[in-house]
């Protein structure tokens, strides 16, 4: 098959992850017969620095060309101070709406050979796979007006949590559907006791709960589901959710991994190109000291080879290879033990491909 990949390295570490994402997956093309072209572009600090805005035309356009994006992150310190509109984020966030992908699949697994890096304890960590399906084009995230307002008692802030029924419904839809193609179990979480948008989130959840008699649906509060994902994370199957939740409930989801280095998602919409990204950011801290955790990138390839080009046995030979891997003991910093002597972002690049 042919396919044409965009990458977006971005800011920080995005780049060194990515680089060696493309390698791996330049690596498939030839064990498999492919033909994988890449095409770079900017997004983030990278775009502002280069171009003057976080996310130029000319990267959209290359995106909703291709049959699927690789993104590494977005994010620099330098762009702390600037209005929302103008941070590297504001970058990912239009790529994310122009592209329409309202759907972001987090797959929260705890790999065996990783049990001890994780803060839980071994008992609490059996059976630990699930997937956050995270509302990822609406919410708060994008909800106007959103604004700072000068009044005679001081300075207001607003930002606006808006979704529409359709939104609503759509994602509920997907959580449904996954749940159907795993453990038949939906945990729908939302913060109904207080938020408007969460009742018809929940009224919706329970309506459609008619059209998919096969799933096992049950509410969490957002509060509560925080609490259950460290307290028992084996309980869940598939959890949907609305942007702002998925985005934290998924970064203490990856913690119990072992490392937000180890994290990969996806994201999809109604047939457009997928966007795949490790949930990590741009790591400004560690950037350029070539020692960033690729893993989580490699099994975003993985999702994208699965989900965009339907290359089923290859996305297992990639997950496969990052198991094995681990079994033999190869760590990254942010995996690594007291006796491990960890591998640069390179070194395990070349593990994993080998
Ligand atoms: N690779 C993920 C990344 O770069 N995240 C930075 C970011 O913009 N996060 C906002 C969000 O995902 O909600």
């Amino acid at each position: 098959m042919n396919k044409h990949i965009t990458v977006l390295p971005g800011d920080g570490i995005g780049p060194e992850v990515t680089a060696e994402a493309q390698k791996l997956l330049e690596e498939v093309a030839v064990q498999f017969g492919h033909t994988f072209e890449f095409t770079a572009a900017h997004i983030g600090g990278a775009a502002i620095d280069a171009e003057g805005t976080p996310l130029p035309e000319q990267t959209v356009a290359r995106c909703k060309a291709s049959d699927a994006v690789l993104l590494g992150a977005v994010g620099a310190p330098k762009y702390d101070r600037g209005p929302a509109s103008g941070r590297p984020e504001a970058g990912l966030l239009g790529l994310r709406k122009a592209l329409d992908v309202f759907a972001n699949l987090r797959p929260i697994t705890v790999f065996p050979p990783l049990a001890a890096a994780s803060p839980l304890k071994d008992e609490v960590l059996t059976n630990v796979d699930f997937v956050i399906v995270r509302e990822l084009t609406g919410g708060l995230y994008f909800g106007t007006p959103r604004e700072r307002i000068q009044t005679d008692h001081g300075l207001e802030v607003v930002d606006t949590l808006r979704y529409s029924e359709q939104e609503i419904e759509r994602i509920l839809r997907l959580g449904y559907q996954i749940a159907q193609q795993r453990g038949k179990r939906l945990t729908s979480v939302d913060k109904a006791n207080v938020l408007e948008s969460s009742r018809v989130w929940r009224e919706t959840a329970e309506r459609l709960h008619a059209e998919y008699p096969d799933v096992e649906l049950n509410h969490l509060l957002v509060d509560n589901a925080a609490m259950q994902i460290v307290k028992d994370p084996g309980q869940f199957d598939v959890i949907v959710t609305e942007n702002l939740f998925g985005d934290i409930l998924s970064d203490e989801g990856a913690m119990i991994t072992g490392s937000i280095g180890m994290l990969p998602s996806a994201s999809l919409g109604a047939g457009g190109p997928g966007l795949y990204e490790p949930v990590h950011g741009s790591a400004p801290d560690i950037a350029g000291k070539g020692i960033a955790n690729p893993l989580a990138s490699f099994l975003s390839a993985a999702m994208m080879l699965r989900h965009s080009f339907g290359m089923f046995a290859e996305a297992d030979a990639v997950e496969q290879a990052v198991q094995q891997v681990l079994a033999d003991g190869l760590r990254t910093a942010d995996i690594a033990g007291p006796g491990d002597t960890p591998l640069s972002t390179a070194e395990m690049g070349e593990a994993v491909r080998t």
